[in-house]
């Protein structure tokens, strides 16, 4: 059977297919040596929305916005809801943030002050209530907090004050929302992390409750670390609620994802599709895996950035779903080694960018996004207009 008769074979499947951009990465952002300023960027959270929904509309497959707050914080959320909903697009995951506060120098899930420990716990109650302006399903916790020096803190102590936070937090939630802790290996901690890896965030959230559940982030793991088989397991514990995506070379780059390694994300969704997490779970059709970014664009545009990254999740995905699953199982179960390995392959391989952009036209949109929106004029228009202004948020 030929690659295209494949392709029709799969192409209902990528129908609903949904990426979360985030609104950050429509701001400047760059390393602790420089943020290069970019012309264009938006001066509002409004102006965020603006240019994701534009990434939506070239693209077809980015119909959620993440927030940050406080770098998001609006008086009327349910208004801003209605100006995303005009634009096509809805507000998706909302993310907390605890680490750009004085008071959380120390810790603040975690920190040994109770004061500390409430003011910590009442953001997240906070972002509770934006959500349900928001219509927001995930809750996305991500924590700064470890230590620096052996003996700096008592990280069992610490472990337990994260169970009681997050156990005040997740009795807030509504029935039909979520709380998704993320982890991260390292950083800004360097000796110990609280929620470090898969397994800590596993064991917090599973102490929680069902709409507990664990954010894999791809940039946040130790090199070599097989995060397939990470998103296997959670699959298979029903635990894997969301997916930061972006690309490491190093450490938390937040490059695009699939650029620095586009057999990994591959690999990932190969997993994600094995375990069932790809296509709608609700009968609202909300997938159970949001497929989120978590990206910066130091020094490219934003929006080409965005609209490249959704259709490498795309990309990937369409050569995942081409993978013969039938013909992988009869070769794994015969022992044979390079078979089974050469029809991974052949899946991998298979350049399918020709039939995912006939059948972006066949749904009216352009065949390649990226150049039909350099070519529409909305970059020159919002350098034009936004010109003096100071960027939205905080990076
Ligand atoms: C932390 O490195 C992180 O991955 C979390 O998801 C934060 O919310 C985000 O980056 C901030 O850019
Ligand atoms: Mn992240
Ligand atoms: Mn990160």
């Amino acid at each position: 059977m030929t690659s295209t008769t494949r392709f029709g074979e799969i192409a209902p499947l990528l129908e609903g297919q949904a990426i979360e951009v985030p609104s950050w990465a429509y701001g400047n952002s760059g390393t602790r040596f420089k943020v290069f300023g970019s012309a264009g960027t938006p001066r509002t959270v409004e102006e965020k929305i603006a240019d994701a929904a534009t990434v939506h509309r070239f693209t077809g497959l980015a119909p959620l916005v993440s927030l940050h707050i406080p770098w998001d914080l609006v008086d009327d959320f349910a208004a801003l809801r209605r100006y995303a909903e005009d634009l096509g697009v809805g507000l998706g995951t909302i993310n907390s943030n605890t680490f750009q506060d004085d008071d959380y120098k120390l810790g603040a899930l975690t920190h040994t002050d109770p004061r500390v420990r409430r003011k910590a716990v009442d953001h997240h109650l906070a972002c509770i209530d934006v959500m349900r302006a928001t219509g927001s399903r995930d809750l996305k916790i991500w924590l700064a907090e470890g230590t620096n020096y052996p003996g700096q803190g008592d990280m069992r102590g610490r472990q337990d004050r994260l169970a009681e936070s997050l156990r005040t937090i997740y009795d807030a939630l509504d029935e039909d929302q979520r709380l998704v802790l993320e982890y991260k290996f390292f950083e800004p901690a360097f000796y110990h992390t609280d929620v470090p890896d898969w397994g800590t965030s596993y064991v917090q959230v599973a102490a929680l409750g069902e709409r507990a559940m664990v954010c894999l982030d791809t940039g946040h793991h130790a090199p070599g670390t097989n995060i397939e088989f990470i998103v296997a397991q959670l699959l298979r514990l029903g635990k894997l609620g969301s997916f930061d995506f972006n690309s490491r070379f190093y450490a938390d780059d937040d490059l695009i994802v699939g650029a620095a390694d586009p057999f990994q994300l591959f690999r990932i969704m190969v997993e994600v599709i094995r375990g069932g997490g790809f296509g709608p779970a609700n009968p609202d059709g909300q997938s159970q895996v949001a497929f989120m970014l978590d990206q910066c664009h130091n020094i490219e545009d934003k929006i080409p950035g965005q609209i490249r990254s959704v259709l490498n999740v795309q990309e990937m995905t369409a050569r995942a779903l081409l993978l013969d699953t039938d013909a992988l199982r009869a070769a794994q179960e015969a022992g044979d080694v390079l078979g089974a390995n050469e029809v991974l392959m052949d899946a991998f391989y298979t350049d399918v960018r020709a039939d995912l952009a006939a059948w972006r036209e066949e749904r009216g949109l352009a065949g390649n996004p990226l150049r039909a929106y350099l070519a529409s004029g909305y970059q020159q228009q919002i350098e034009a207009d936004r010109v003096g202004g100071t960027q939205a948020g905080w990076n």
